[in-house]
């Protein structure tokens, strides 16, 4: 773990927290900082002692982006034969939810990270958008996409067609982020998210967080029969037993990891 130069790597609870650590770029993901996410992400997605992931930044950002100056250079087809956006998808492939702690600037590339988390928590000082379109370019990480699909055509567009920064007021609003929490409590938070989730039954945060994302890709009549396969499922699991007796018996449940 120590072996990362562009990220820090820790465990607090049962959180497993990733810390975007190139302060002197505003946290821009480069080639080298992608590889050691995708490496950290799927330690901690193997690591039993952790329930939930947390990627967070700075006080100041995020991630302000793809790394410009590494991308200047860049040309097609070249860019097609590598498809270096690829390795920015690993965080698709984590089973385990992963929060998006996001304070200060998410732009651009840093913004489409945020938004391939499972959920994002904003603190006041965050500052959503997808500035490509001054760059002469569009978003290329799936910010035209989930953009569109979590606050609308009529803010996306704007925004992608303008690079107007958002504020974490509007994104919470607007239905982008989950929370808005005071800077100073933005990673307390994430961490107690992380220890609720890692009170419960894993096979249901497991099955509880694929048919969520499956309402993005599937037909609504598929991804309820997806939902109705899962939940008869778990019928299957001490989890529903420790879970039903529980309350039943008054009492707290306690679910064995
Ligand atoms: N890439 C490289 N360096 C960056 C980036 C970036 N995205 N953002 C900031 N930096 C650097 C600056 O160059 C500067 O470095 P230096 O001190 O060496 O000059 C340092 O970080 C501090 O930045 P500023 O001096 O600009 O700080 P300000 O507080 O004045 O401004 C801003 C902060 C508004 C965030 C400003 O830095 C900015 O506009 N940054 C660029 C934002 C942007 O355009 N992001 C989109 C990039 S394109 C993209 O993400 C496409 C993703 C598609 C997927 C790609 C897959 C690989």
């Amino acid at each position: 773990a120590e072996a990362y130069e562009m990220i820090l790597f820790e465990r607090q609870g049962a959180a497993g927290i990733i810390r975007l650590n190139r302060p002197k770029a505003l946290n821009a993901l480069c080639d080298a900082m992608m590889a050691e996410l995708a490496d950290a992400l799927a330690r901690m997605d193997a690591d039993p002692a952790v329930a939930a992931i947390i990627v967070t930044g700075s006080e100041k950002a995020f991630a302000a982006g793809a790394d410009i100056r590494e991308m200047q250079a860049r040309r097609y087809p070249a860019t097609y034969m590598d498809d270096f956006v690829a390795p920015w998808e690993a965080v698709l492939g984590v089973r385990k939810p992963v929060i998006a702690a996001v304070a200060g600037f998410a732009l651009g590339g840093g913004c489409e990270m945020a938004m391939m988390c499972d959920i994002i928590l904003a603190a006041e000082s965050a500052k959503f958008g997808q500035p490509e379109i001054n760059l002469g370019m569009t978003p290329g990480a799936g910010g035209s996409q989930r953009l569109t699909r979590a606050i609308g055509k009529a803010k996306a567009m704007e925004m992608v067609l303008t690079g107007r920064m958002m504020g974490a007021e509007e994104a919470e609003r607007a239905g982008l982020v989950a929370r808005v929490v005071p800077a100073d409590a933005l990673l307390a938070e994430a961490v107690k998210m992380a220890d609720t989730i890692g009170g419960l039954s894993a096979p249901a945060v497991a099955m509880a967080k694929e048919a969520v994302n499956a309402a993005f890709e599937l037909p609504l009549r598929e991804g309820v029969r997806l939902e109705r396969r899962m939940f008869l499922s778990l019928f299957g699991t001490e989890g529903q037993q420790e879970g039903m007796a529980a309350f039943l018996e008054k009492r707290k449940p306690v679910f064995r990891r």
